[in-house]
Parts: structure tokens; C-alpha cells; sequence
């Protein structure tokens, strides 16, 4: 399956971000905790290139805590690399990926210290702005693409942030890429097939989290052997059903990621470092 979806907007705020990137001090790139390396736009490495870089492991409390620190190890031995996890719902942790980048800038504190705010959609960009004003300055939402428009916000200590919207790139791909994307919800729902994205999150549960599924949906007993009997049983105790009493596959697919996106069955990772090995 390949996905494509690149709004026009996206490709507006590409163009303004090689330029406006010249003009920044630092750079804060927020990826999802629970997908940190497929979540990050390689267009970001692109144009950051000497720029202080920070990633921002968020969401850290919808992902599972063992794989978040085997991430930060990961990135910890990559040359050049710094990276620290937060919620950023949470303003005392917002102020500390602020934090960390500020003290990395050689600064004059006369001057204004521009930080930008870059990354794929839906990782919680907006939000973090919002943490670290102190007030809802920018709109949020669970659905991909809310932000449009770049918007400056003045913080305390001479500090401006921006706020971007998020981009992705036009085909995406290799395959597993795609689907652990729409299953976290950075793709918009209308490009993806929930089927596709239900069975493949359904494959993952049981292969990852027997534990949390068998938490999650009682009814199951028993751990399925294979991700068709897990959303056929989800369907049937959810009442998502066709005429006839046949399960609607989709209807129980939807159910299945909207659960697994809202951290209802648990803190789960999409991805973890030692895929990155086995891919490799
Ligand atoms: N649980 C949890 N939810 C979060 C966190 N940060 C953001 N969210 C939620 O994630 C969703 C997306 O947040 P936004 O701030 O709109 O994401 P964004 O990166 O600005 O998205 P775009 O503007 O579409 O690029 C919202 O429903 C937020 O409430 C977090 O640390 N933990
Ligand atoms: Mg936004």
C-alpha cells in the first residue's frame, strides 16, 4: 500500500521553512514517542543541517516507557544527536525542551532567540506552543493538519517561537512506514484504509502487547492467533455489524486505532530501535 497525501499547504510551508529556517537559532523537532524515527520528516534533517537541533520524543505518555528510554540510548550514541522525551500537555516539561535548546545558544541577551517548532502533523507541535505560553494561543485538534500557517509567539526572556504546520512528503513509503503513520494519526483518514491500518495495528497488539489487549477487551478470553479473529471478535462485542449480523471489518478496524491512538488499550510503541536493526 502506498499512501499519498500532500495538501497544497504543505508544500506552501516547505518553500517558507528553507527560508525562514536561515533565521532561526535553534530548531525544536517534535516527533511521536511511540514512532520516533518514523515520524521524523527527513526534509527536517535537510534544512537544519548546522542548526541546533533538538528532538522531542512527545507523547510520552501514550508510549511505552521501556521503548522510550531505549530510544533516548539510541539517539544518545548517534553523533550530533540530542533528544529528550516529554508530554507536552504538561507546561513544566514543555519549558524543558525550551530550556535545553536555549542553553545550547551561544547568547546575547539583548538579542531575541528564535526557536522554531518543526515536524511531521499531529505530533503535538501546537500544543507545546501552548504549554509554553501558558494560554491557547494556537488551535489543537486529534486530526492531522490543523495548524496552516507558521505563527510567531513571543515568551518571556526574549524568546520568540514558531509554530509550523506539519508536513509530510508526497509518496510515502516503504510500506511500513506508511501504515505506522496512519495508525498513529499523522496521515488524514481520508488516504488511508482502515481496514489495512486495523489489521496491521491488530498484528502488532499481538505480537507486542498480549498483555494490554487481553486488559483491554475481556471478551477475548483467549490471546487470537491471528489479527482477522482480533477485530472480528472487537466487532461483534463492539455491535459493529452489517446486515445479517456479518462483522463490518471496517467499522471494527476503526474502533481498534481510535482505542489504540487514545491510549486506551495502554502505552504502546509503533516502532522500536530493534526494528530499526532488523529493517536494516
Ligand atoms: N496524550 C497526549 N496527547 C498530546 C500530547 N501533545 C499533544 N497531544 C494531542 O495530540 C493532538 C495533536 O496536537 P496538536 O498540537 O494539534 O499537533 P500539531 O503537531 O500541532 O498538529 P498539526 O498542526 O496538524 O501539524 C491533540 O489532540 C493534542 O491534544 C501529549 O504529550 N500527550
Ligand atoms: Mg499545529
Amino acid at each position: 500500500m502506498t499512501i499519498q497525501w500532500f495538501p497544497g499547504h504543505m508544500l506552501e510551508t516547505k518553500n517558507l521553512l528553507k527560508k525562514a529556517i536561515s533565521k532561526v537559532d535553534a530548531v525544536l523537532e517534535i516527533l511521536d514517542a511511540r514512532l520516533p524515527e518514523a515520524s521524523a520528516n527527513p526534509f527536517v534533517n535537510k534544512i537544519c543541517k548546522d542548526k541546533f537541533r533538538l528532538k522531542v520524543l512527545n507523547k510520552n505518555d501514550l508510549a511505552d516507557p521501556e521503548q522510550t528510554k531505549l530510544w533516548l540510548d539510541y539517539f544518545k550514541k548517534k553523533e550530533g544527536t540530542s533528544a529528550i522525551s516529554i508530554c507536552g500537555t504538561h507546561k513544566s516539561q514543555a519549558y524543558e525542551a525550551l530550556n535545553y535548546c536555549v542553553n545550547k545558544i551561544d547568547r546575547n541577551r539583548a538579542r531575541k532567540i528564535k526557536v522554531m517548532v518543526l515536524g511531521i502533523p499531529n505530533t503535538g507541535k501546537s500544543t507545546i506552543l501552548n504549554s509554553l505560553a501558558g494560554k491557547k494561543i494556537a488551535k489543537i485538534g486529534d486530526v492531522p493538519a490543523i495548524t496552516r500557517h507558521q505563527q510567531r509567539t513571543s515568551l518571556k526572556n526574549n524568546i520568540d517561537i514558531y509554530d509550523t504546520p506539519g508536513i509530510l512528503w508526497p509518496v510515502i513509503e516503504p510500506e511500513k512506514r506508511a501504515y505506522i503513520l496512519a495508525a498513529s494519526g499523522a496521515i488524514s483518514d481520508t488516504a488511508i484504509d482502515y481496514n489495512d491500518i486495523g489489521f496491521f495495528a491488530a498484528k502488532l497488539l499481538i505480537k507486542r502487547y498480549p498483555d494490554l489487549l487481553m486488559q483491554r477487551y475481556p471478551f477475548l478470553k483467549t490471546l487470537p492467533d491471528d489479527e482477522l479473529t482480533l477485530i472480528e471478535k472487537i466487532g461483534s462485542a463492539r455491535g459493529c455489524l452489517k446486515k445479517g449480523g456479518i462483522v463490518d471489518f471496517q467499522k471494527a478496524s476503526e474502533v481498534l486505532i481510535r482505542e489504540l491512538r487514545a491510549g486506551k488499550i495502554g502505552r504502546i510503541n509503533f516502532e522500536t530501535p530493534k526494528d530499526l536493526e532488523h529493517d536494516d
